[in-house]
């Protein structure tokens, strides 16, 4: 039997809190400092806590170790700003086509220190790219299935009915080793999301086959630091209930590596809610407040000068805020446990000049920094 199967019981994760699971589990699961547990027999000693993860101020909620993002292929930290605008060229009529390759891939990935869990994926990530483009713009996705089960691609937005990636619409289900391209025009601009539509419908969600859709308006949105976050969360022990709560997947991890950002600067967040199992999830700001576009698809926000907002399944909107002061600001959900199961973590709020250096500390280099404001100001290739 897979070790994953024994892991503690959601209510025991709730019971003693996500980092005294830690300790409780650490000889089961825990601990591994983020190496892969190659041929797991639960007998592995628990690490010492790096003095990273004993971070000021919420140093109890943190899990023991890191996870290895080497070995998962991806890293959330990176996954905050990688917009993937696909190939494009241009039709004939002048449109602008972006072209998309995703394939479905099973991948075991380590959602928090040590702990694994068995995904269904686009691209052998969760969430699955972030594909980004601009209202008007043809988009044309190839989707290959290389699993052992049937998925689809279903996207919000406007298209015909056989490109809705359903059961019973178009090809319906994409069998395995089969291919189908979807294809349609972007439309409404707005904060989107994409994920598999096969049924059961609530197990192919919570496996991981989702991930953010964004369709920048013509005219743009005004200069910012942009980052996409994917609230998700993972059934480990398959109960039909989370233990584990994120954005962009692994558990505490922008609380042990905070978010630079700088002082007085636009930041936008493209936020969206692709929990299974929970009917709401939330997000709230310390020490400011910011403006909310619900759905992303208008220029006008929708709800002025709040810091708590709540997103039901397969909601989302655009977050615009900037920061007075400098220092350590931590965000959650104003839902108390999925912060202690690791939906939590923090900007690092600094001076420009010593932005250089919050890069360096968050293992992001000016790539990054580049692509964090890439977007909706310019830079849109
Ligand atoms: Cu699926």
């Amino acid at each position: 039997m897979s070790w994953w199967r024994s892991l503690l019981s959601r209510r025991d994760v709730l019971r003693v809190g996500a980092g005294g699971a830690a300790a409780l589990a650490g000889s089961a699961a825990l601990g591994q400092g983020g190496t892969h547990p190659a041929g797991h027999t639960g007998t592995a000693p628990v690490s010492p806590v790096p003095s990273t993860t004993a971070h000021a101020g919420h140093g109890n909620n943190l899990m023991v170790g890191a996870v290895n993002h080497k070995r998962n292929g991806f890293d959330p930290m990176a996954m905050l700003t990688d917009w993937d605008w696909g190939k494009v060229s241009t039709l004939p009529n002048g449109q602008t086509l972006r072209e998309y390759t995703m394939i479905a891939q099973d991948k075991e990935i380590e959602i928090a220190p040590g702990i694994f869990f068995p995904a269904w994926t686009y691209n052998g990530r969760v969430p699955g790219p972030t594909l980004r483009c601009t209202e008007g713009d043809r988009l044309r996705i190839t989707f290959i299935n290389a699993t052992i089960h049937a998925h689809t691609i279903h996207f919000h937005g406007v298209h015909s009915a056989e490109m809705d990636g359903v059961p019973g619409a178009g090809p319906g289900e994409i069998q395995p080793g089969g291919r189908f391209v979807y294809e349609f025009d972007a439309e409404p601009f707005g904060c989107h999301l994409y994920h598999c539509h096969a049924t059961s419908l609530k197990r192919h969600i919570h496996k991981g086959m989702y991930g953010a859709f964004i369709v920048d308006p013509k005219e743009g949105r005004p200069p910012a630091r942009e980052f996409v976050m994917v609230q998700n969360a993972f059934d480990t022990n398959f109960d039909g209930a989370n233990e584990i709560y994120a954005v962009n997947t692994v558990g505490f991890e922008f609380a042990r590596r905070p978010i630079p950002v700088q002082k007085g600067e636009l930041i936008r967040i493209y936020l969206i809610n692709i929990l299974e199992f929970d009917l709401i999830n939330s997000f709230h700001l310390h020490a400011n407040f910011f403006n909310y576009y619900d759905t992303g698809t208008t220029l006008e926000p929708t709800s002025r000068i709040v810091d708590t907002i709540m997103q039901a399944q397969g909601q989302r909107g655009i977050l615009e805020f900037k920061y007075k002061f400098t220092g350590n600001f931590m965000f959650h959900p104003h839902i108390s446990e999925f912060t202690e199961l690791g939906w939590m973590g923090s900007f690092q709020v600094v001076e420009p000049d010593a932005y250089p250096a919050a890069l360096k500390a968050a293992g992001v280099d000016a790539g990054w920094d580049q692509r964090s404001r890439q977007g909706a100001a310019g830079g849109r290739s």
